[in-house]
């Protein structure tokens, strides 16, 4: 088969939606760190509606590890397909926002001059929590990071998201260039503000007076990003290209659900997002914690207790009426609560909307994708609402259990002793100390509870968050997590 390209694009059958615009005219305005599923089904399908609007806004998408992503888009020049599906219908968009593909290993100081371009006006990252290189219980940089060390002696060659911003900062100030807006779009709160703090650190390790000019004049606006696209399979390749009757290397395969909203807050030139459908907004903290809280955290709860129960996806956890029913009651009534009001917003529409999008049958979302990272995802996901549930005296049954869920799951193996891969940045500590520990709730709870880069200081002392974890894992061991779900749900009614 052919490969989708710009040269084979007038050959895909009717029906699927093509760039409107003239790709030749556009230009890079954006240089986008963390080119995964998620940026070029969310960020890039909007930036592609914008084009035939305003041609400024093309992306450099710039993978920062591994080259498989450029490797596998060069050849079309930057062109993928997006299908948006319900389980009932579908719709093939190609998105021709990407004008170009980096691998930043590749050759750091060639990227560090792509960011002093003058008409870049956006630096974007979806780079994951991990990749912003701080401790999630607080926000702090790591400044004992391996690349964070690397980096501050080595700013003309970085190897961290941090030094990329702040070394075309520092280009761009040098050469008396307007700066760039940083945009982060990653699943943080507050993510703008979490970044800033972190650039602004890093900065100050190197140049002071550069931490000083970046304090004064960049903006960092925060956003709430929202879009469920799983890792693209061998089976949705083989899908696509039937449909396209192109092969495409890499397409994603999404919902047609999608929502960004985005801090009014930039320096200078804006794109024009809105007319794509995203949101400008004076304050995007009550939708990130809406969003964070109750779909992120519902998520890691179905990923961890869903895997547990040997659900291999999002979709299969969300057949299993227990579990189900376990996740709707926690975010009504455990989550919800929580929630500062958002004037006007259905709250209880949005929760039915999300139980919907999770059972989307088109989406084979695995559990264990969703289970990376817990150590990085679970503060903001399930710690955050249960630290504001203590403190105003209230239950935290279902959180707890979600919880535990993740310390059964890093314990190592499954419940039929099967091992667990565990990706995690965390993995080697989590795995010795629940080596150490053994299977046994009244040990394995303290000894991971002391991670307080995940736990903070203040939860683990509380003797109701102790106790509330330890019953909730020591039932997970003696009765099994099929049989612990369908117990705490009844319980907490
Ligand atoms: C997921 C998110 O992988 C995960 O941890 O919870 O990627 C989720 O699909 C998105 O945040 C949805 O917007």
């Amino acid at each position: 088969m052919d490969r989708l390209s710009p040269a084979t694009l007038p050959r895909l059958p009717a029906g699927i939606i093509k760039p409107d615009y003239d790709r030749a005219a556009i230009t890079t305005g954006i240089v986008h760190l963390g080119l995964g599923a998620f940026h070029r089904g969310h960020q890039a399908v909007y930036t592609d509606a914008l084009l035939k609007h305003d041609p400024r806004w093309g992306i450099l998408g710039v993978s920062l590890r591994s080259p498989d992503t450029r490797d596998a888009l060069a050849p079309q020049g930057g062109l993928y397909s997006v299908t948006a599906s319900d389980g009932a219908g579908r719709q093939r968009r190609i998105i021709g926002a990407l004008t170009g593909l980096a691998v930043a290993p590749e050759d750091p100081a060639a990227l560090l001059a792509r960011l002093a371009d003058p008409a870049i006006r956006i630096l974007s990252t979806t780079v994951t929590e991990k990749g912003y290189s701080h401790d999630p219980a607080t926000g702090a940089l790591r400044v004992d990071d391996p690349d964070i060390l690397h980096d501050s002696l080595n700013l003309g060659h970085p190897r961290s998201t941090l030094a990329f911003i702040v070394g075309g900062l520092q280009l761009r100030r040098q050469r008396g260039l307007q700066p760039y807006t940083v945009l982060a779009c990653d699943n943080l709160p507050a993510n703008g503000h979490t970044l800033r703090g972190l650039v602004i650190a890093f900065a100050g390790l190197v140049d002071r007076d550069l931490a000083a000019w970046i304090t004064d004049n960049i903006r960092f606006p925060s956003t709430m990003v929202d879009r469920i696209v799983p890792a693209t399979t061998d089976a949705d390749r083989a899908d696509v290209g039937a449909a396209l009757g192109l092969d495409d290397a890499w397409p994603i395969v999404t919902e047609p659900f999608s929502q960004w909203v985005i801090e009014d807050d930039f320096a200078g030139a804006r794109p024009a997002w809105d007319v794509s459908g995203a949101q400008f907004v004076r304050d995007v903290a009550p939708f990130e914690l809406m969003k964070l809280r109750l779909l992120n955290g519902a998520h890691s709860t179905i990923a961890y207790l869903g895997y547990l129960m040997d659900c291999e996806t999002v979709a299969a956890a969300m057949a299993e009426p227990e579990l189900a029913g376990l996740v709707e009651d926690m975010m009504r009534e455990e989550v919800t609560p929580t929630l500062p009001a958002l004037g006007g917003f259905d709250v209880a529409a949005y929760r039915a909307a999300l139980l919907q999008r999770f059972r989307n049958p088109a989406l084979k979302h695995k559990t264990a994708q969703i289970a990376m990272d817990g150590s990085q995802k679970l503060p903001q996901r399930l710690l955050g609402t249960i630290g504001d549930r203590l403190a105003r005296g209230l239950p935290i049954t279902r959180l707890a259990l979600a919880v535990a869920g993740w310390i059964r799951y890093v314990s190592g193996t499954d419940e039929r002793g099967q091992p667990i891969a565990l990706r995690d940045p965390l993995a080697a500590q989590l795995r010795a100390l629940a080596d150490e520990a053994g299977p046994v709730a009244s040990r394995l709870t303290p000894a991971l509870l002391s991670l307080t880069s995940v736990f903070g200081s203040e939860l683990p002392r509380d003797p109701r968050f102790e106790f509330a974890i330890e019953t909730a894992l020591d039932d997970l061991f003696q009765k099994g997590t099929r049989a612990t779900v369908a117990e705490t749900r009844r319980a907490a009614r």
